[in-house]
């Protein structure tokens, strides 16, 4: 491999002393069409990686492509094209007319590609080792349904019964599906959350909110004419006294069997309704709706009896799949409670000062009352003294609840990377071996009837079981994309190994990622995948890390008149006519000023020709001054010898303030810093290109300021900075050549402003060079005329000399 940097400022090797730095965007899914999005996330990445690569750092940003999904399948059916076929176009095209033409630093030697064989190999490998620590099982289960992708959607992939990908709404089926055992880790996610004080808030809010602790308690109620046990999961075990009635998902298991002799034909309805409606329309519904069992059930402490109802308010799939219903201390309890006249009889008061939710209702801790040998405790201490009670009594004890579900990772798709599995009848789902991998994805397939078929004789569906021999099939289910970019980055720090998905060493070196940038909405699944698998490699021994990012940085949206760009809309603007109406350069400073770049911006055309201008006016007046003056010496010339001291010490003060900027991600500040050096710096030049009068020396100061000024505008505007400092600087890329280097004096004030007085009293203000002595000072101050008055017929005793502050004459 050529590392030389000089032809390849961008490339990244290990196998010098320089400490790594790992700056990543996310993968980018290779549509054929760079948008807006892209152009964001490359250039903040950029702005750092080019920072970190001037400060001396071994520089890691990789670029790639999550190249399986849906897209490239439904291309396929619409165009006749084969998704690889289609998929790699659009690479090339993404990569040579809208990636290149950007100038982001990227380390193309790295690029992968998710389809690869030679990726999804690892990809399968690792499903593979999943499998083995018994993490990726098979299993019948509810899962979401997509009609529209024809599909099956992990959790993550439905926000409120919304498919993610084309905004229909979903439904739930039971299906044997593979999954991924994630809730195993669920605590040690949750724990995680606490080490990263460097990612964005929301998105750490995000992981909380979807990983979704609650502590919390299983209370036992049995009915009362058969026994049946019911459990509930309450986080407020205190309220137990103030339950109305049992409430079951009318999908409960149990169900069937607790009104088996009851014949309630409301209710049978009732559940079947429930069924057929949505995710979507269950949640949306206000209305709290149940129907009334006529079967009771009662609890160890409680000694009165409850009714059973059954309620689509009760989400199946969460807790226990039953709650109790304590009508004046939940708000949707409280809701049904009314609804079908149940007693609402509180059991918590507030404390003084606290105020009720209404007349009935309080849903805050407070202080027990109507609740036995419990009255007067405090809830906190009542959650622990109720739950310790159950326990003794067998009827309780206290659990831990997440909201995060396994990760079903199956996908009824062609375009995915294979299941490395083979089914047969005799032994079930085998693994294919290590050595066989990877399973490619089979060619005998067809796009004609609407969907990818593929021929379901084909020979290359057909294998021997590796376990006994017999002749089996296999798997034709895929795997979720989000398998394929949940380990990425991992293989980024090694792009090319062929003997294993990466080498630990390598990875430990340059991870975790220093520097990740992405949208709030991977927050969720991607993320949540993404750590995961790092903890399972931690626990495998792959790499001695257990979280793969330090700092997580969320970037706002490219709007257009407040509206999200997208093609059905007709509001998209196309990065490439940008860069050729205005320039990459332009499009970038633009990109990156005015708005933090965490927050939303709107497109704003006026805002991108003054970018445009800048760029151009900078570029003229440097390439006017340079010309006449071409830089000598420069590199070492003594900032502190410059004459006029208040253009330096301004000067690098702004630097200074800029790469204060940088380091808390405040780009926009970045930009403003810019103009302003610009606007001090083009000046100057401008009277040198009209009526030079400066020495030697002084026109070296001033080309190294110059050349420090094109080097922070090499974080933003690359390609004309880089072209100005090959022209007149030097050969080598000034991408590598050095971050701005002064001294922290130099930021000091030139004047200092003195104050004298006599016997204590001020007298007058003196100006002068800072680090003045006190020799001097006296002898200016004693030519002053308000000090000369004061001192008038006296004589000094001592003067009292405070250095850059004060003089005191002491007179007798
Ligand atoms: C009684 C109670 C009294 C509750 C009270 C709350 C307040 P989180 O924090 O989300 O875990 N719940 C339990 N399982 C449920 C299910 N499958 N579908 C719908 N709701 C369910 O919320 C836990 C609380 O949500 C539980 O505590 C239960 O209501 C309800 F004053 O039990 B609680
Ligand atoms: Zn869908």
């Amino acid at each position: 491999m050529d590392t030389n940097k000089e032809s390849h400022p961008f490339r990244c090797c290990f196998d010098n002393n320089k400490q790594p730095f790992y700056s990543l965007g996310m993968f980018a899914y290779p549509s054929g069409n760079a948008h807006m999005g892209h152009v964001r996330v490359y250039s903040i990445v950029d702005a750092i990686a080019r920072y970190k690569r001037l400060q001396g750092y071994e520089v890691l940003n990789p670029v790639g492509w999550d190249a399986f999904g849906l897209p490239a399948e439904n291309a396929a059916i619409a165009n006749k094209v084969p998704p690889h076929v289609w998929t790699q176009r659009n690479i090339e095209r993404m990569k040579t007319q809208q990636f290149g033409p950007m100038g982001w630093s990227f380390d193309w030697s790295r690029e992968i590609n998710t389809c690869a064989p030679d990726y999804y190999k690892w990809t399968q490998w690792i499903f593979l080792q999943l499998m083995q620590r018994k993490l990726a099982y098979k299993a019948k289960a509810m899962v979401n349904w997509c009609d529209t992708c024809s599909t099956v959607l992990a959790n993550e992939q439905v926000v409120n019964g919304i498919c993610w990908r084309c905004s229909q709404p979903t439904t739930k089926r039971l299906m044997t599906q593979w999954f991924i055992r994630i809730t195993d880790y669920a605590q040690r996610l949750w724990d995680g959350l606490q080490k990263l004080p460097q990612w964005n808030k929301e998105a750490v809010a995000v992981q909380r909110n979807w990983i979704g602790r609650s502590q919390g308690a299983h209370i036992e109620f049995v009915t009362t004419d058969k026994q049946i046990p019911i459990s509930v999961f309450t986080t407020r075990p205190d309220t137990l006294f103030g339950t109305a009635a049992l409430v079951l998902a009318p999908e409960h298991p149990l169900l069937q069997q607790i009104v088996a002799h009851t014949n309630n034909s409301k209710l049978q309805q009732y559940v079947q309704q429930a069924n057929r409606k949505s995710q979507v329309q269950r949640m949306a519904s206000k209305e709290k709706t149940g129907v009334a069992t006529g079967v009771f059930a009662s609890q160890a402490l409680l000694d009165h009896q409850v009714e059973i109802w059954v309620g689509d308010y009760v989400v199946a799939d969460y807790g226990t799949g039953a709650v109790m219903c304590v009508p004046a201390h939940d708000t949707r309890d409280h809701q049904f409670a009314q609804r079908y006249h149940l007693p609402i009889q509180p059991v918590v008061a507030p404390r003084p000062g606290q105020t009720a939710d209404a007349d009935d209702l309080f849903t805050q801790d407070g202080v027990l009352i109507n609740s036995g040998d419990f009255n007067g405790m405090p809830s906190a201490q009542a959650r622990q003294a109720v739950v310790e009670r159950l326990q003794q009594l067998g009827a309780g004890e206290g659990t831990v609840q997440f909201n995060l579900r396994d990760w079903s990772v199956s996908r009824q798709r062609y375009w995915g990377c294979p299941i490395p599995v083979v089914l047969c009848d005799s032994c079930g789902c085998v693994p294919v071996a290590a050595a066989n991998l990877p399973v490619l994805l089979p060619s005998d397939v067809s796009f004609d009837e609407g969907r990818a078929c593929v021929n379901p004789d084909s020979a290359q569906l057909r294998v021997d079981c590796p376990r006994c021999g017999a002749p089996a099939k296999r798997e034709t289910d895929t795997l979720d994309t989000f398998m394929c970019s949940a380990w990425y980055a991992f293989r980024f720090a090694d792009p090319h190994n062929s003997q294993a998905a990466f080498d630990s060493n390598i990875v430990n070196r340059c991870m975790p990622i220093d520097f990740y940038v992405g949208g709030l909405e991977h927050a969720a699944q991607h993320m949540i995948y993404f750590r995961f698998l790092t903890k399972f490699f931690h626990d495998i021994g792959l790499v001695d890390f257990d979280e793969p990012v330090r700092q997580f940085f969320c970037n706002g949206m490219v709007r257009k008149e407040g509206q999200k760009m997208s093609k059905s809309r007709g509001n998209v603007v196309v990065p490439t006519q940008v860069v050729e109406s205005h320039s990459a350069d332009a499009l970038r400073l633009y990109i990156l000023s005015d708005t933090p770049s965490e927050l939303d911006i709107d497109w704003e055309e006026t805002a991108l020709h003054a970018k445009q201008k800048f760029v151009r006016r900078n570029q003229t007046l440097l390439h006017a001054y340079l010309t006449q003056h071409p830089p000598k010496n420069w590199s070492d010339a003594p900032l502190h010898e410059a004459t006029d001291k208040e253009l330096v010490r301004t000067f690098y003060s702004l630097m200074h303030a800029l790469q204060h900027n940088l380091n808390s991600n405040e780009f926009h500040n970045c930009v403003a810093r810019i103009y302003e050096l610009s606007s001090l710096l083009l000046t100057r030049v401008q009277q040198e290109n009209t009526q030079p009068t400066q020495s030697e020396l002084q026109q070296a100061i001033l080309a190294r300021m110059v050349r420090d000024y094109l080097a922070v505008c090499s974080l933003f505007t690359p390609f004309s900075a880089e072209e100005l400092w090959h022209t007149f600087y030097s050969d080598a890329p000034l991408a590598t050549a050095g971050w701005p280097r002064f001294d922290k004096k130099i930021l000091q004030q030139a004047t200092c402003r003195y104050v004298v007085q006599v016997n204590g009293k001020k007298r007058s203000l003196i100006d002068l060079p800072v680090d003045a002595n006190k020799h001097v000072l006296q002898q200016r101050a004693m030519q002053d005329q308000a000090v000369q008055q004061a001192l008038v017929g006296k004589a000094v005793k001592r003067a009292i000399f405070v250095p850059n502050k004060l003089i005191n004459f002491v007179v007798g």
